[in-house]
């Protein structure tokens, strides 16, 4: 009975991230991130643009909670950022940081608001790049674990759901991997070794949030795309689920058993780090809940496709080559403006995956949106892709959590502003609210009643 009742709660909610949207990036005792070195360097972003402005949320917090209030949310999921808290990413925690968060937190529960913080959104302080060579080293991840527990201390009487990292792939692949995001580094085996790094983090941190005896539950978010097999071949279906496991199973499946999945380990043998049995028994079973980051769905097959656009073996999202997977579009599907094509019945099919694999751990949709390519204000008022993509996805996710029984808890659109968008800058917009660092009026696009009417109707 009482099972029922929790799954009938479903929350929704839009996601956020402190880089991409609070500017004041030297204001209140804030220490340096790796993302502010990386906006410095020259030729990394798109137009040059940096984060030191972006939505002004800093300053602009309590409108932007308003805004949420109007759309009806009933849960925000936004990150703490790091080098706020503890400015040089180890040492004094700065008093300003804390009495910021707090503030925001105070406001969400004003107007009936959850707060979902994510303690690690990319913003890694300076120091552990420069001193422990970020995720590369054990030193970060104990680092991280402590900054969390001065977060669950300061914050814990009011937060109900913790999550620790966002889009860990992310970090190991493409800052790692494709040297794309700090800290710019192009190996082979280093994306391993951070992702095991990260993976520890995650469960140290946890474990002290059990330690502690605080409220709550803790998960994380990992982001994935859908992988269908091309055809029906065996081959392709096994080259469908490899691509998954790579992705999505990568950094859940040791938080659940304490493992690498098993076409990893096949693939990888000695190249992927192992967990020492005492680790393992603090890294298995870490997650209360899981979060799922989704956009959008390639096609997957064992051998190059014969038709369909072929984008390479490691294709679209970089996918390091040691899955040995080939990556298609099917030239028929929609594509956003980062050219991920629109395929809602991809997060249907993902949810499953992850209800199947996962049993007995509820799921979040912790993002999923749109950008759209909007110049102007009015393109931004007139964002019919947006408002499709939505209806359709949202629909999607409902699907797999009523007629599919998987234990979907809640759905977290990206994003309310539009904002930084990493090495993008400010050129994609995925907000439902129209905002530029030179012009901060929030202007609602045609989306943010599209998604009001369907939290009112659901
Ligand atoms: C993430 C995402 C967000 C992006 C969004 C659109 O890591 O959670 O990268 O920060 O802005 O996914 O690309």
């Amino acid at each position: 009975e009482g099972w029922t009742a929790m799954k009938n709660e479903f929350v929704w909610g839009v996601s956020s991230s402190a880089f991409q949207i609070e500017g004041a990036t030297s204001e209140g005792g804030r220490g340096l991130s790796t993302w502010d070195v990386y906006t410095r360097t020259p030729g990394k972003i798109l137009n040059g643009d940096t984060a030191d402005i972006a939505c002004d949320h800093y300053h602009r917090y309590r409108e932007d909670v308003k805004l949420m209030a109007e759309l009806g949310v009933t849960g925000y999921r936004f990150s703490i950022a790091w080098p706020r808290i503890v400015p040089d990413g180890v040492g004094a925690p700065n008093p300003a940081g804390i009495a910021f968060y707090s503030d925001l937190i105070d406001t969400l529960l004003e107007y009936g608001i959850q707060p979902y913080p994510t303690l690690y959104h990319w913003d890694l302080p300076v120091i552990n790049q420069f001193v422990a060579d970020g995720w590369l080293s054990r030193q970060t991840a104990e680092a991280f674990a402590r900054y969390a527990g001065i977060c669950f201390e300061a914050f814990g009487d009011r937060v109900r759901h913790w999550i620790t990292l966002n889009e860990s792939w992310c970090s190991a692949v493409i800052g790692y991997g494709l040297g794309a995001f700090p800290p710019g580094r192009r190996d082979s085996e280093q994306p391993y070794l951070a992702a095991h790094n990260l993976l520890l983090a995650h469960a140290m941190a946890a474990r002290t949030f059990r330690e502690g005896g605080f409220d709550g539950q803790i998960g994380i978010a990992n982001n994935c795309d859908w992988r269908e097999p091309l055809t029906g071949a065996e081959a392709d279906r096994q080259a469908a689920e490899r691509a998954l496991q790579f992705f999505y199973g990568w950094f859940t499946d040791p938080l659940v058993f304490g493992e690498y999945p098993e076409m990893m380990r096949e693939k990888l043998g000695c190249r992927l780090p192992e967990f020492t049995s005492d680790e393992r028994k603090f890294v298995a079973g870490s997650v209360d809940f899981l979060g799922l980051n989704h956009y959008t769905t390639l096609y997957a097959s064992a051998e190059p496709p014969a038709v369909g656009c072929d984008i390479g073996p490691n294709g679209n999202g970089g996918m390091i080559a040691d899955q040995d997977v080939f990556l298609s579009v099917d030239p028929a599907w929609v594509q956003t403006d980062m050219v991920w094509s629109i395929v809602p019945w991809g997060l249907r099919k993902m949810l499953n995956w992850v209800g199947e694999r996962y049993p007995g751990i509820p799921v979040y949709v912790t993002e999923n949106g749109c950008s759209c390519p909007e110049p102007d204000v009015e393109s931004a008022l007139n964002d019919t892709m947006r408002q499709e993509y939505l209806k359709a996805y949202t629909a999607s996710c409902l699907a797999a959590r009523d007629e599919d029984g998987v234990d979907v808890r809640g759905y977290f659109c990206w994003t309310l502003l539009d904002n930084f968008e990493w090495t993008s800058g400010y050129a994609r917009h995925f907000g439902l609210v129209r905002c530029t660092p030179s012009d901060l009026t929030r202007i609602r696009k045609g989306g943010f009643r599209t998604y009001r009417d369907i939290i009112a109707a659901n």
